[in-house]
């Protein structure tokens, strides 16, 4: 228990000299479960998910699992960061990136899209910027650490959006900006705060920024 404590104390004291502990964090080894409501179950084989890409796209889209499974694929370890003040280091997540889908001319965005709003199962939502959401530190993962997405971690798909290591990094924001059980994107022209913005969040939440909560 001791040397437990020693050794995150120790991780600690390695990632804030290295720059990858934002202010008012504190490392974790474990990984927290947040989130409001209730967790979706779905069948073994997911028949009953799907995925939707919607709103200012030239194509609307309904893929199954098997379908959004068989999209080009990434992996990326990042660092993550609650609002709640815990932080996470080297974690390694794989799935599908929207830039690639992108790039690839598998999602096309009209011009006017602006802000992407991810939308999830019992209405979760949360907003960021497009410019935000093709950056390579913001992924929509399917697994992590090698394995299947843990039910209470977004089973089956939740984004990501964490710092690297070397703060390469364009922009980041807190795991809140992650949704759990995303079901869908929604491309828009304007911008829509979501769930936890609403209720008082900030709506960029730069963890380097401190961006926690706004009180306007
Ligand atoms: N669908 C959904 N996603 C969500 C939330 C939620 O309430 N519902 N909470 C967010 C918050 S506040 C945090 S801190 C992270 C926590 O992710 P974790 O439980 O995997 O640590 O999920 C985010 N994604
Ligand atoms: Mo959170």
């Amino acid at each position: 228990m001791l040397k437990r404590i020693m050794n995150r104390r120790e991780e600690e004291n390695r990632v804030r000299s290295e720059n990858r502990l934002p202010p008012g964090q504190s490392l974790t080894q474990k990984f927290p479960v947040l989130h409001y409501g209730p967790t979706p179950r779905y069948r073994p084989d997911l028949s009953d998910w799907d995925f939707r890409i919607f709103g200012l796209v030239v194509e609307e889209e309904r893929w199954t699992w098997e379908e959004f499974m068989a999209l080009p694929r990434t992996s990326v370890t990042m660092d993550i960061h609650c609002v709640t003040r815990w932080s996470k280091f080297d974690t390694l997540w794989e799935g599908i990136s929207l830039q690639t889908l992108i790039e690839e001319g598998i999602v096309r965005p009209k011009p006017e899209a602006n802000y992407v709003i991810q939308h999830c199962d019992y209405n979760y939502t949360t907003n960021l910027p497009l410019d935000v959401m093709l950056l390579p530190n913001v992924l929509m993962a399917t697994h992590f650490d090698g394995e299947p997405l843990d039910v209470e971690h977004g089973y089956p798909l939740r984004v990501v959006v964490g710092t690297f290591a070397d703060r390469s990094e364009d922009k980041s924001a807190y795991f809140w900006k992650g949704g759990k059980w995303l079901r869908g994107l929604e491309f828009r022209a304007d911008d829509r705060p979501g769930f936890w913005e609403q209720a008082g969040y900030h709506n960029e939440g730069d963890p380097w920024k401190e961006q926690r909560f706004s009180y306007s």
